[in-house]
């Protein structure tokens, strides 16, 4: 009896999770896809199958009530998926009856929504939304454009579409550059992180970020981006989004007791404002400043015999910007320690030193003595003006 109901329930679990698989599936088919090829540091999507640089369609629905189509923008066709600027252009074309409600966002494949505009089209109208999405350390996978027209049966309205998508690579430290203190290149290391992690489990995790070995009296330099999420308002407003607001890269020291780390970095947008922080291995936060919009920031420390390890960790943070994305020029020193203080030369003394500590020792029991005297009147006197009172 147990069983019978046991697998009811079952069968019972499993129908209703049918309409949820089927929907689940309807969402993940797409309507044309678009694939990279790569043209030097950009890339260029064409349409799968085709040599066509756009996917286009029509928003027709039922009887002309509405419809929604999805463009799938492959990033997995590409070596590297992280550290590009992918741009996306959305033309929505009113094609046939009244005005309509029409809708245009993007995100990851998996859901979600980055950015989205809705808007109302007219008659003879034709909209344009541009989207710009720097795909960031720990964004993977690839993007969904959705369109949807909103017209019902009554008020029916036929829209096209078609979307272009395009990117550019946008990577951190391309090339760190190692010097000695007279300016001469010591060292210049090619990398491909993309975009460098945005914290440290990533960074230990990883092989991006790490910097090699500084020394004392070298200068490390390396430029990089940080982006965030921002729209641009005017006649053909962009909706950018972006997740890259903190670089944190691993560096090495030859530990000298004494010697100093100076940390400079300098944004290129005059409206950043960055915060850089020196960091444990595991975190624990030692200096940190943050400097003025456009200006640059430095932080230091002291390298000292305490020290345990010689690793840290560089931490540059947007703290804000009045556009989506700023440049950065990054700056670390390893000062040698200071001179140590030279002492006086060494001192003759006009008397010999048997008669100089006779002398010291003379003075020192004269002083003792007359503590010990000062004391004892001191106590008398207290004592009779205690009973001249009664
Ligand atoms: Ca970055």
């Amino acid at each position: 009896m147990l069983n019978r109901k046991a697998a009811l329930l079952i069968v019972l679990f499993l129908v209703t999770l049918v309409p949820l698989q089927i929907a689940l599936a309807q969402e993940r088919r797409h309507n044309c896809a678009l694939a990279p090829v790569l043209e030097g540091n950009a890339v260029k999507f064409v349409r799968e199958g085709s040599t066509e640089e756009r996917c286009t369609g029509e928003l027709v629905g039922p009887e002309y009530s509405g419809e929604t189509e999805t463009v799938l923008i492959r990033l997995d066709g590409l070596e590297r998926q992280i550290g590009y600027l992918l741009r996306i252009e959305v033309e929505v074309i009113h094609a046939r009856f009244l005005a309509a409600r029409y809708f245009v966002g993007y995100g990851p494949d998996a859901g979600g929504v980055f950015n989205s505009v809705d808007d109302v089209i007219r008659p003879g109208e034709t909209k344009q939304v541009r989207f710009e999405y720097y795909v960031a350390f720990g964004d993977s996978g690839n993007v969904l454009v959705t369109v949807s027209s909103i017209s019902f049966r009554d008020t029916p309205a036929v829209l096209n579409y078609s979307v272009r998508a395009s990117a550019t690579a946008l990577m951190d430290a391309i090339t760190v550059t190692v010097k000695d203190s007279g300016g001469q290149i010591k060292s210049s290391i090619a990398t491909d992180w993309g975009d460098t992690p945005n914290d440290l489990v990533q960074t230990a995790s990883t092989g991006s970020g790490h910097l090699p070995q500084l020394r004392i009296d070298e200068v490390l330099e390396l430029s990089g981006f940080l982006s965030q999420r921002f729209t641009q308002q005017g006649s053909r407003p962009a909706f950018y989004f972006s997740r890259d607001t903190v670089d944190v890269y691993t560096l090495k020291i030859e530990r000298v007791p004494n010697s100093r780390l100076n940390v400079t970095v300098k944004p290129q947008d005059p409206t950043a404002r960055l915060t850089v922080t020196i960091r444990t291995k595991d975190g624990f936060p030692i200096n940190s400043t943050t400097g003025q919009a456009g200006e640059p920031v430095t932080v230091g420390m002291i390298i000292t015999e305490r020290m345990r390890d010689d690793t840290l960790l560089l931490e540059i943070t947007m703290r804000e910007l009045r556009s989506f994305s700023t440049g950065y020029s990054l700056s670390v020193r390893l000062v040698e320690p200071p001179p140590k203080p030279q002492l006086p030369p060494h001192m003759t003394l006009p008397m010999p030193e048997s008669q100089v500590r006779s002398i010291v020792m003379g003075i020192s029991v004269v002083i003792i003595s007359a503590v010990i005297v000062s004391a004892v009147l001191g106590r008398r006197k207290r004592s009779r003006m205690y009973y001249a009172g009664w």
